[in-house]
């Protein structure tokens, strides 16, 4: 069996390279995302328990940013055959072949899909779900996807939107920032493979605070949005069509 520990970042390096969702990491992103993000079981967890809620006869259900598909996972499982179409995409083939190789056998089709999230079509969305995707986008790029993201939605639709977040306050900022190093040192991560992997994320994730994902969503045109997870420097909100 291949070991599937996160080491990635374990030994020093000379150079670090921007970090990218490549083979390496895809073959060890279950322990990587589930050591590295607070809450990140629940909120995948209720990503299926939403998608119960909201998803639609006939509507489509999106998982952008699907990486291995847990989310799409927790959706189908919770779908069970109701009429529903899901649709998987990322555009890291390294994620989408492994997702494809794990897939169980679900009732509900799963469309899995090698591509941009900015090039795809979205329409009759009942639930879209954005888990730790768009701090990737760059923030310029933000407003145009969720534009498209609302116009393809159908009234009444939900929006999952889980991000690495920044605070305003600077002393909240430090504080946040220190207990997510911590989580990580329970964990098992030591200094150099946090301080090397914070180098590597350097300007290809970019947080922004929650004040800054709520004015974008209200000017996308979403009418009711709530702030449902937060632990430290980690939220999860949902916006309603
Ligand atoms: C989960 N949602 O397990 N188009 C398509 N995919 C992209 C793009 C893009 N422009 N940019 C980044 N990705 C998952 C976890 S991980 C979060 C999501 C993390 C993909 C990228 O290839 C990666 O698989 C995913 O978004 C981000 O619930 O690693 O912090």
């Amino acid at each position: 069996m291949p070991d599937t520990t996160d080491n990635i970042y374990a030994t020093p390096r000379e150079a670090i390279d921007r970090f990218a969702f490549d083979d390496t990491v895809a073959a060890v992103f279950p322990d990587m995302i589930q050591r590295s993000v607070p809450g990140y079981s629940t909120i995948v967890a209720m990503t299926g328990v939403l998608a119960d809620r909201y998803a639609t006869p006939g509507s489509r259900c999106y998982d952008l940013g699907c990486s291995l598909g847990a989310s799409t996972f927790a959706m189908a499982s919770h779908l069970d055959g109701r009429d529903c179409q899901i649709v998987a995409v990322d555009n890291s083939q390294a994620m989408l072949t492994r997702l494809l190789d794990r897939l169980p056998s679900f009732k509900n089709p799963i469309d899995a899909v090698c591509s941009d999230i900015r090039a795809i079509d979205i329409s009759d969305a009942s639930v879209v779900v954005l888990n730790f995707t768009l701090q990737f986008l760059p923030p310029a790029e933000r407003d145009a996807l969720l534009a498209k993201i609302y116009t393809g939605m159908q009234a009444g639709g939900i929006l999952v939107l889980s991000e690495k977040i920044l605070f305003a306050d600077p002393h909240l900022q430090e504080l946040n920032t220190e207990l997510h190093h911590a989580f990580k040192k329970s964990n098992g991560y030591s200094d150099l493979e946090i301080s090397q992997k914070r180098t590597a994320l350097e300007n290809v994730l970019q947080p922004e605070t929650i004040d800054a994902h709520e004015h974008r969503l209200r000017q996308a045109g979403f009418s009711s949005i709530d702030v449902w997870f937060q632990c430290f420097n980690f939220a999860s909100l949902v916006a309603i069509k």
